[in-house]
C-alpha cells in the first residue's frame, strides 16, 4: 500500500485587518471543495492558559515585558507544533491564520534596542517550516481606514507601519523563499483567486513530495 500523500502547511500573514481571517475561511471552504482535508488555525491561540495570557496582554489588561510576551507568543506556536506536524503526516492541509513571521516582526516593530528581528527569529527555529505563506499586503493608511481597526494594543498606525517595513524585510530574506506578497487591496475575490492560483502551484508542485522542513534561520 502506498503511504498517504502528505498534507500542505500554508500560512497567511499580513497587518491587522488585511483580510486573513476572511481569507482563511475562504481558502480551507476551496480546499474542502477540491476533496482535502483541511485544518484551520490560528495565532495566537487564545484558548490555552498561555493563549489566555496572551489575550488579556493584547486587551491591554494586563503588562509583559517585552521578551517575556515575546516567549509566550512563540510557546503558544510550539505547543500546537506537534499537532501541526501530525495532521500533516496524516494527509490534512494545515492552514494558519499568523505564524512564526507575525512572532518575529510584531516583537521587533517595538524598537526595543534588545529585541531585535535577529534575535526574536530565533525562538522559532525548529517550527514546521510553511510550504507557502501569503502575505496579505496593505498599506498602513488603508487596514486603518477599515473598520474595527484600533480595538488592541498593536493597531496604532505607526506600529502597523513598522511591522509592514519588518515584513517587507522578510520577504527579501533567502531563507523565506516560500513568501509571495499578495495585494490585499484588491477585491475579496481577486485575493481569493490570486490564493487559489497560488494553492494550485503548490499542489501541482513537487514539493509535498518531500518531506515537512523545519525552520532554520541559517
Ligand atoms: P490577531 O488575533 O490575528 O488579531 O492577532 C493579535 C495581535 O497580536 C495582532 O496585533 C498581531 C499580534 N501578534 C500575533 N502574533 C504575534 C507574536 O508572535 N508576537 C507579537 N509580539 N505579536 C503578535
Amino acid at each position: 500500500m502506498s503511504p498517504v500523500p502528505r498534507g500542505a502547511l500554508i500560512v497567511v500573514e499580513g497587518l491587522d485587518r488585511a483580510g486573513k481571517s476572511t481569507q482563511c475561511e475562504k481558502l480551507c471552504r476551496w480546499l474542502e471543495q477540491e476533496g482535502r482535508r483541511v485544518k484551520h488555525m490560528r495565532f495566537p491561540n487564545r484558548s490555552t492558559p498561555i493563549g489566555k495570557s496572551i489575550d488579556s496582554y493584547l486587551r491591554g489588561e494586563t503588562q509583559q515585558e517585552d521578551h517575556v510576551i515575546h516567549l509566550l507568543f512563540s510557546a503558544n506556536r510550539w505547543e500546537a507544533a506537534p499537532q501541526i506536524i501530525e495532521h500533516i503526516r496524516s494527509g490534512t492541509t494545515v492552514v494558519i491564520d499568523r505564524y512564526y513571521y507575525s512572532g518575529a516582526v510584531y516583537s521587533a516593530a517595538k524598537k526595543n534596542p534588545n529585541l531585535t528581528l535577529e534575535w526574536a527569529i530565533q525562538p522559532e527555529i525548529g517550527l514546521p517550516k510553511p510550504d507557502l505563506c501569503i502575505f496579505l499586503d496593505i498599506s498602513s493608511t488603508d487596514a486603518a481606514a477599515r473598520s474595527g481597526f484600533g480595538g488592541e494594543r498593536y493597531e496604532t498606525s505607526e506600529m502597523q507601519k513598522r511591522v509592514r517595513n519588518l515584513f517587507q524585510e522578510l520577504l527579501q530574506k533567502p531563507q523565506n523563499k516560500e513568501m509571495v506578497a499578495v495585494n490585499a487591496g484588491d477585491s475579496m475575490e481577486e485575493v481569493h483567486e490570486t490564493m487559489r492560483r497560488l494553492g494550485n502551484k503548490l499542489f501541482e508542485g513537487e514539493g509535498l513530495s518531500k518531506p515537512l522542513k523545519s525552520f532554520d534561520y541559517h
